[in-house]
């Protein structure tokens, strides 16, 4: 495949064209991605009177191909009716997530027994009464309730409610994988768990950090904005140990001259080695005190801790800085100086941050370099975790956690006259291990793909078999339904976003709620994700009493409940009629008075981890391409990689060299909990030498389950592997 030298441009455009035809048309495409609906993809928040086209500043259109490609794949025609009948599960097994995910949308119930071979259709009634029988049968402890951040406030409200009162708290969502560090981080410094800035902010600032992410690739519409910010005058730091195509040059669509000429996105690109960033951040504090270049000041008045992070500065020395984090003197410096010279600073991070074994010292550190200059509680300034998921912000701030905020648990008690569970609920590894072990019988997934985005693959497969009963509430057929089976399995289909017969809500990264219309659905078959839940308690726990799980069918009601519970929600009572999309209160920090009890932010100290080595091996980072989404593959190919498919580990040639291999050569990849044979070997030299690269979800059965202690997170980008030439090769098994 052709390398390229910028993101974005007339690809992004023809691809477009390309896909309104699989969705019937132009026209209809372009009528879809107009609704007004949230978009489907990353939490920028795209939505308003154009739907997925426009963002919280009203700039419009915002051409996206990842929400293109989430919209074709909701347009797909059903499954075909005898589909399951053809395909055994064994045979599902064999597809791959692409395939998966375009064989179409569920449109019926199926349920698959363990020892039989094909999934069966049943009815609705059916599927519903199983499931009310299984929970009739088992202890609330022994169940789990896991959600994606794709469904809606109201969906997750309504799960979080039924769980609770069934008797468990054992109710969790995919942030556990994701952003969970940054909440955690944010919480311990500043008192909130979310950006403390808003989409307007971004347009002033004169400095962004991006940390540790490729939002090129995974969040599109920030590239304008970068770019704008570029033209201004302003500057991009990119911290990322690989040199990313579209974080160097991108062409923005809906621009002109950045479609004929390119833009520049970053100013400076400095590459760690991975897991290098606490260093490296470490090392940036260290200078910045060193130039003077702290706001005494702020510090004073508005942190607790710094002359203990003053000491632990000064006492760090350089060299265990260098050798911790990869990076040179003249990187730091060059860092340190622009920063010292901004005025008004956002620093950004993704996953490169947060998939570590310290994650959350990594936020905490990003938080102690923005405070250094006070750049916290100002306008235009400030601290920004970009999400993953279009509504993993709302389903948290609804209680979609193993414990809620104080506020919401007696708010959620009052409100109606109802004693909720206090024992601790289990995180998404701890469901996951209490299920390997035994320990639980039923699991129900609104959304989402738990086995596929699992550590360790082969453990997700066993622990999730161990169930009695698991229940995907689904749209597209993925991985966990052919891999993570349990003894029986019930796939319910349900309707996207934009299909649903009644308005929804969900939440940006900047802490603003969108309204979704809904709209016409696409096919029979298919419920709303709101009326199963609530069909569903209605079975289990009675019509009427504590809740009127009837009436909280009607999201109306369902916003109604949210509004009286969770702080800071009240404006979604009226939303439906008002149709006034609003900023979260108490979330945005404009004046430096912090969510702390003391009104103060904390600065945080921090030892430097050495960097992942073992004899021979190489740090691998899992990560993904541009053509998916998460476990769903749209493409096979990774367009500013400039790989053509995903069976392959990027190495730096001199890593290639290092390990007596040649590129285009089959590897085994072996790292403590796995291996994958007849891996193809790329050179490239845009990662830094000693770190490697390849393709989540596949690449999963490498990864073991190490998880930050604070937050519950995988190491997801910080994997010991060998690269060995298969061992069978003389015989000649792909080499
Ligand atoms: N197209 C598309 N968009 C998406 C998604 C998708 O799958 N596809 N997923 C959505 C979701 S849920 C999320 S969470 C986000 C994810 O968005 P990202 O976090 O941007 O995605 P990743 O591919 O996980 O890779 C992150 C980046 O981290 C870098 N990296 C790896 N290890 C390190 C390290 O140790 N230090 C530093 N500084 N950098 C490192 C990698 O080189 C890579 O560029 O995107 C969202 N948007
Ligand atoms: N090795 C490795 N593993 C990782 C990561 C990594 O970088 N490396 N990233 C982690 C991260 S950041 C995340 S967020 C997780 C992702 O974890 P999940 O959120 O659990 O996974 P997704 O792949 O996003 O889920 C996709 C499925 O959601 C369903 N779906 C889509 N739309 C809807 C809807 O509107 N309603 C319902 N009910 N279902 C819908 C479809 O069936 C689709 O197959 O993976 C994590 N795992
Ligand atoms: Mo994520």
């Amino acid at each position: 495949m052709k390398k390229r030298n910028h993101g974005g441009g007339w690809q992004a455009i023809r691809y477009t064209l390309s896909k309104s035809r699989q969705a019937g048309g132009i026209w209809k495409l372009w009528k879809a991605m107009r609704s007004r609906n949230a978009c489907k993809t990353c939490a920028l928040g795209m939505g308003g009177q154009a739907g997925g086209m426009v963002n919280e500043a009203g700039h419009f259109p915002e051409v996206c191909k990842k929400s293109l490609q989430a919209m074709v794949s909701d347009m797909q025609g059903g499954i075909a009716a005898d589909f399951f009948a053809t395909y055994s599960v064994p045979q599902l097994q064999c597809f791959s997530p692409r395939e998966l995910e375009h064989c179409g949308r569920l449109t019926q119930p199926v349920r698959y027994v363990r020892g039989e071979n094909y999934y069966q259709p049943i009815s609705w009634d059916d599927a519903l009464a199983r499931i009310a029988d299984k929970l009739g049968e088992v202890a609330p402890d022994e169940t789990f309730w896991y959600t994606s951040g794709r469904s809606s406030n109201e969906a997750g409200f309504l799960v979080q409610l039924f769980a609770r009162l069934y008797g468990t708290n054992n109710v969790n969502n995919c942030s556990y994988y994701c952003h969970q560090a940054s909440g955690v981080a944010l919480s311990n410094t500043l008192g909130t768990g979310t950006a403390t800035l808003t989409l307007e902010d971004l347009d002033h600032a004169d400095l962004v950090f991006v940390i540790g992410g490729n939002p090129a690739s995974n969040h599109p519409r920030l590239m304008t904005t970068l770019m704008h910010l570029r033209r201004r005058g302003g500057h991009v730091i990119v911290i990322n140990p690989v040199r990313e195509t579209g974080m160097v040059n991108f062409r923005v669509p809906s621009d002109p001259r950045s479609m004929l000429f390119g833009s520049a996105i970053a100013s400076l690109y400095v590459q760690p080695d991975i897991g290098g960033d606490l260093a490296l951040l470490t090392g940036i504090a260290k200078r910045i005190v060193e130039m003077g270049a702290i706001e005494e000041d702020f510090l004073r008045d508005h942190c607790t801790g710094w002359s203990e992070l003053r000491e632990r500065l000064n006492s760090v020395s350089w060299s265990e800085i260098y050798d911790s984090s990869g990076v040179t003197r003249a990187d730091i410096d060059a860092i340190a100086e622009l920063y010292a010279k901004s005025k008004s600073a956002v620093f950004s991070w993704t996953m490169g941050i947060t998939h570590h074994v310290h994650g959350v010292q990594n936020v905490e550190a990003i938080t102690n370099l923005a405070l250094l200059r006070g750049m916290v509680g100002r306008p235009h300034a400030g601290l920004l975790p970009i999400r993953g998921h279009s509504n993993v912000q709302g389903i948290g701030s609804v209680g979609v956690a193993p414990k809620l905020k104080d506020a919401v648990f007696e708010r959620l008690q009052n409100h109606f006259g109802i004693q909720l569970p206090t024992t601790p609920g289990l995180d998404t590894m701890a469901c996951m291990e209490s299920a390997a072990a035994g320990r639980l019988r039923f699991g129900c997934c609104l959304g989402g793909n738990l086995y596929g985005s699992n550590p360790d693959a082969t453990f997700a497969g066993r622990a999730l078999g161990k169930l009695e009963q698991l229940v995907y509430l689904s749209t597209t057929l993925n991985t966990g339904h052919a891999h993570g089976l349990a003894e029986e399995t019930i796939i319910l289909p349900v309707l996207a976003r934009d299909e649903e017969p009644q308005p929804t809500t969900q939440e940006s990264m900047f802490n603003f709620v969108r309204l979704s219309d809904g709209g016409p659905a696409r096919h029979a078959g298919p419920r709303s994700e709101v009326e199963t839940i609530a069909e569903l308690a209605q079975r289990v726990l009675g019509a009427t009493r504590p809740v009127d799980w009837h009436s909280m069918q009607n999201t109306h009601h369902v916003r109604a409940a949210i509004a009286a519970i969770v702080p800071g929600y009240e404006q979604i009572a009226t939303i439906d009629q008002s149709k006034q999309e609003f900023q979260i209160p108490g979330r945005t920090f404009h004046v430096p008075r912090f969510a702390t009890p003391d009104g103060k932010a904390r600065l945080k100290t921090h030892a430097l981890p050495e960097l992942a080595t073992g004899d021979g091996q190489l740090r691998l980072m899992t990560v993904r391409s541009e053509g998916q989404f998460n476990t769903v593959v749209y493409e096979d190919y990774d367009l500013y990689r400039g790989q053509d498919r995903r069976d392959v580990i990027l190495m730096h040639p001199d890593d290639i060299a290092r390990c007596g291999l040649r590129a285009e050569q089959r590897v085994t990849v072996s790292s403590e909990v796995g291996q994958m044979p007849s891996i193809l070997v790329r050179a490239f030299d845009q990662i830094k030498a000693g770190n490697v690269l390849m393709y989540y979800p596949e690449c999963n059965v490498l990864v073991p389950r190490t998880l930050d202690p604070a937050s519950k997170t995988p190491a997801f980008k910080s994997v010991l592997v060998t690269v060995g030439a298969p061992v069978r090769a003389a015989v000649g098994a792909g080499a």
